[in-house]
């Protein structure tokens, strides 16, 4: 099988052994070729491996180990942790809430069944194991201003339920079986070299291309929507640290993280100061707007900061500065 035949993954160097060996599922997505490229300078290249179900582009094949990886296949997923002698696992497949809401059933297989397999690979071969939960894991009856770590979570999304389901199961194991469970709950998080596909948040990255594009962009969200957002260095950095705290210092195993909280309407005026003749409408998607409207608008993460000293880096300012320096607003 693929993961027997690269014997680069097995030709661990001696302090390259000190290490801890990574597999990343649903490699592909948003996040996780930036989490490869972070976690591969810090344990080196051959211990992080990337999978997804998906072909790679070249530059990610050729930039460290990758490989097929089904998280709904338990024998190929359970194969690959002892065949690479995976000691942390990033859970990162997964639908979100927009395109999670078009299919319900690959929604429920892909975030229900295939995290079940996940965790108990995870408990069976004793690996530390990370997996993302999100603001969409409230729902309209969650206090929405600011969301605070405990309280009443009943999303309206599958992708929101399967993340709560993910939340109290990971910590479930985490307390029956020791699983070393460790969970974020990111806000919408903004790139630059990599798309989201199918969130509610997705505009806040669209609106970036879009102006660099044509100068015009449609949001499907109202003006006045208010959402906690993150550039993705954040988001990485602060998942590194949540998986390299010592246990003593977690309170608890899911920590809401955030860094700001914005309206389509204050990116627009940010990224006007880029692009001044940005024009842009609106064109509200009930689903998603919906959607967006039963989220938090806040994010209260005053417990992650306190017991393992999350700090972001980037505000609004900084976050439209870093976007248009990567995607450059001369291509136009
Ligand atoms: C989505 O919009 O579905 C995601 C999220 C906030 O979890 N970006």
């Amino acid at each position: 099988r693929q993961v027997a035949s690269d014997a680069s993954f097995h030709s661990v160097t001696f302090s390259e052994s000190d290490h801890p060996r990574v597999l990343i599922t649903g490699g592909l997505g948003q996040l996780g070729v930036g989490l490869a490229k972070l976690l591969r300078k810090r344990f080196g290249k051959n211990n992080v491996i990337l999978s997804d179900i998906r072909k790679p582009a070249d530059n990610v094949f050729y930039s460290g180990p990758f490989i097929f990886a089904d998280i709904l296949d338990y024998k190929n997923l359970r194969e690959i942790v002892v065949n690479n002698r995976i000691t942390w696992l990033f859970h990162y497949s997964a639908l979100l809430s927009a395109v999670g809401e078009a299919n319900v059933p690959l929604a429920r297989a892909v975030n229900i069944t295939g995290l079940h397999n996940v965790l108990d690979i995870a408990a069976e071969h004793n690996l530390r194991l990370f997996v993302p939960s999100t603001i969409g894991a409230f729902g309209p009856t969650s206090p929405r201003d600011p969301t605070p770590d405990l309280c009443i979570q009943r999303p309206r999304t599958i992708y929101g339920v399967s993340k709560v389901h993910a939340e109290l199961m990971g910590e479930y194991y985490h307390y029956r079986y020791g699983l070393d469970f460790r969970c974020l709950r990111y806000p919408g998080i903004i790139s630059a070299d990599s798309q989201p596909g199918g969130g509610t948040t997705d505009y806040a990255v669209q609106i970036f291309h879009d102006a660099i594009k044509s100068g015009k962009f449609k949001c499907y969200l109202r003006p006045d929507t208010r959402l906690p957002m993150m550039y993705i260095d954040d988001c990485l950095k602060a998942t590194l640290e949540v998986m390299e705290a010592p246990a003593e210092a977690l309170t608890m195993r899911t920590y809401n993280i955030n860094a700001m909280s914005f309206t389509p309407e204050d990116l627009a005026q940010e990224v006007q100061k880029y692009v001044p003749e940005l024009q842009v409408t609106y064109n509200v998607d009930q689903v998603k707007q919906a959607i967006a409207d039963s989220w938090p608008m806040n994010f209260d993460d005053s417990n992650a900061r306190r017991d393992w000293g999350w700090k972001h880096d980037y505000d609004l300012p900084e976050l439209v500065t870093t976007m248009f320096s990567y995607l450059g607003s001369d291509s136009r």
